[in-house]
């Protein structure tokens, strides 16, 4: 029985820290809440994003990242760690 209670809290903890993960939200992205993230702001979350990435992200190419073309960039950032 205390076994099982331990498995429970380390699955517990587990799911707490993905919960946790950092997880770049949007609208902090969104420096001057325009409602899109521009290349310069999406710079500042991910240091190392260049031009022809952001426009790959941006794929309805209206120059702005919008919540689901930030979403889907920053689950490709994710998984590539
Ligand atoms: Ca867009």
């Amino acid at each position: 029985m205390k076994k099982l209670l331990i498995t429970v809290a380390v699955i517990g903890m587990s799911s707490a820290a993905f919960a946790e993960a950092p997880d770049i939200a949007f609208a902090t992205a969104d420096a001057d809440s325009s409602g899109g993230v521009s290349l310069a702001e999406a710079q500042a979350v991910w240091s190392d994003l260049d031009e022809a990435a952001f426009k790959a992200a941006d794929t309805s190419q209206d120059g702005l990242l919008d919540q689901a073309e930030f979403d889907a960039y920053a689950a490709t950032q994710e998984d590539a760690e």
